[in-house]
């Protein structure tokens, strides 16, 4: 009796991933996956990436209930799709399928799409993006890169925000360095906090040099 064994099951997600990928480039736009925990200012690094940078920007946003992150997005760009995943942890890349056919692609230069806060589920799931970028904030604590080596080694970049609570958090910087660096040794940190400006150009400066790729 042969017993058929399903090996890939992510093999469909990703056949879809690549579908939107293409449709992506067709249309000029370059992607990012904005992965990181509940709150570390996801929503935020985008709001103000939109209105630092001289480009088209695009949002879809996951969340598991409440289109909040769509509202506060729909104040800086007319293109944005929330995406409720009820009880999932992650988008997976059909759900980003559905959301680029409401959007407007072919004017856009950007998409960013945020993902579910959470550091584990949507690091094994492809959307379709260009690069992956994992946000960490100094509120979560400096082991949070030791105890979650997947985001760090799955991101094309890593950000770690709200250095402003340095002075009321205690925070490792060293560690936190020591330990990005030992999971990836070539991946780009760049240190930031959103809502009070700094570092911000740091980013975008990143950004702009991958559009111009
Ligand atoms: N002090 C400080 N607060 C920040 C910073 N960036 C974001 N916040 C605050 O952190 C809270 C969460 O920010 P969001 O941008 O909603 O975070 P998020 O990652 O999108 O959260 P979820 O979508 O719920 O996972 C808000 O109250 C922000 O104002 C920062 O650099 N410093
Ligand atoms: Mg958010």
């Amino acid at each position: 009796l042969e017993i058929p064994v399903v090996a890939d099951v992510l093999k469909l997600n990703d056949e879809i991933a690549q579908l939107n990928r293409q449709r992506l480039h067709d249309a000029g736009v370059f992607s990012l996956d904005l992965m990181g925990a509940p709150g570390a200012g996801k929503t935020a690094l985008i709001e103000a990436t939109i209105k630092a940078i001289d480009a088209r920007v695009g949002v879809v946003v996951g969340d598991l209930a409440t289109q909040r992150d769509a509202d506060r997005i729909a104040r800086c760009t007319d293109q944005v799709v929330q995406i409720n995943t009820g009880k999932g942890c992650h988008l997976d890349a059909n759900q980003v399928r559905q959301a680029i056919g409401r959007l407007n692609i072919d004017q856009l230069d950007i998409l960013f799409i945020e993902n579910v806060g959470n550091l584990i589920c949507p690091v094994g799931f492809d959307l379709g993006q260009d690069v992956k970028v994992g946000l960490f904030s100094i509120a979560e604590g400096d082991d949070k890169a030791a105890k979650h080596p997947y985001i760090v080694q799955a991101s094309d970049v890593l950000l770690l925000n709200k250095l402003d609570l340095a002075p009321h958090v205690s925070f490792n910087l060293e560690s936190f360095q020591a330990d990005v660096s030992r999971l990836s040794a070539a991946v780009p940190l760049i240190t930031l906090s959103v809502t009070a400006g700094q570092g911000v150009d740091q980013w975008i400066d990143w950004l702009e040099r991958r559009l111009d790729r």
